[in-house]
């Protein structure tokens, strides 16, 4: 008989590596490249995004008439809202075209507020002892886009399903695009709203390999990897919540938990993808 058992195999962090770490309102950028280098599996700072910011960031996008749905496994055949590019599966140019068409329904989200990615993205570059250049990803003299604002709609026990973010970096299509140097992907994501009981994001500890993606079909895709295939690695779960923002390593799987969902209001995310390109420069895309 054919044995058609699929597994998951990959790397996984060292025990006391795959960890969550958390502080309250101060950003340790320590703690961000501990994440950044794979000695840390994520980190999350409760309340980085007073609550008020939150209030018209959520406001602005759910107002907004710029938001577009992405087809997928969802609520009425949708993956989710979104406002802002993704270089997900495009040629390099399309993606940076397409960011720079984004960029004032981006900057809107942020109207009459601030932009909390980029005071994160300021930190990052003064905070660690010594200055690095924190800058958009660029090809041809175009720029990655500054930030998307995402409200997922899976409708079974994931809002979004278990993927890694650095499949997604490998397609032929973007061979010119310097995303592809990134070994290792800083998710970077801030929580405009999220709603009690709903959104955690659950992380395991393995990084697949390319011959478990071959086998699942998920080259240069990365998603969606069978939840049943997860259980025999450790995961936790970060509790996300209102005003959070969470840094965590992309390499591992990752996906969003619906849990209950009584409540009316919706979940809504502020997120780009981070890289170390070399000891001087970190560069973010979307
Ligand atoms: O919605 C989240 O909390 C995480 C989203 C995510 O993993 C992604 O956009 O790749
Ligand atoms: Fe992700």
């Amino acid at each position: 008989m054919i044995n058609t058992t699929k597994r998951i195999t990959g790397m996984s962090l060292p025990e006391a590596a795959f960890r969550l770490h958390e502080t309250e309102k101060v950003l340790d950028v320590s703690k961000v490249f501990e994440v950044l280098s794979g000695k840390l599996a994520a980190y999350r700072i409760r309340k980085f995004v007073a609550g008020e910011v939150c209030s018209q960031i959520t406001e602005n996008f759910w107002t907004s008439t710029k938001k577009v749905s992405r087809p997928g496994v969802g609520d009425d055949g949708v993956e989710g809202y979104f406002i802002g590019a993704s270089h997900y599966g495009k040629p390099t140019r399309q993606y940076l075209e397409e960011a720079s068409g984004f960029e004032s329904a981006v900057q809107s989200v942020y109207a009459g507020t601030v932009n909390p990615g980029l005071l994160f993205k300021q930190a990052l570059a003064s905070g660690n002892g010594h200055t690095i250049e924190v800058r958009p990803a660029k090809s041809n003299g175009l720029s990655a886009g500054d930030s998307k604002a995402v409200h997922w709609t899976g409708t079974g026990t994931f809002l979004l399903e278990p993927h890694d973010d650095l499949a997604q970096l490998r397609g032929p299509e973007q061979s010119d695009f310097e995303i592809q140097e990134i070994k290792r992907v800083l998710a970077v994501n801030i929580y405009a709203e999220v709603p009690a009981s709903t959104g955690q994001v659950q992380i395991w500890n393995v990084e697949p390999d390319d011959e478990t993606r071959a086998e699942l079909g998920l080259i240069h895709v990365g998603f969606p990897y069978p939840p049943e295939l997860l259980t025999d690695f450790p995961d936790f779960i970060i509790p996300v919540e209102t005003g959070d923002l969470c840094l965590f390593n992309g390499n591992l799987v990752h996906g969003v938990l619906r849990g209950e969902t009584a409540s009316s209001r919706r979940r809504l995310l502020i997120t780009f993808f981070m890289g170390q390109k070399n000891d001087h420069e970190v560069i973010w895309w979307t």
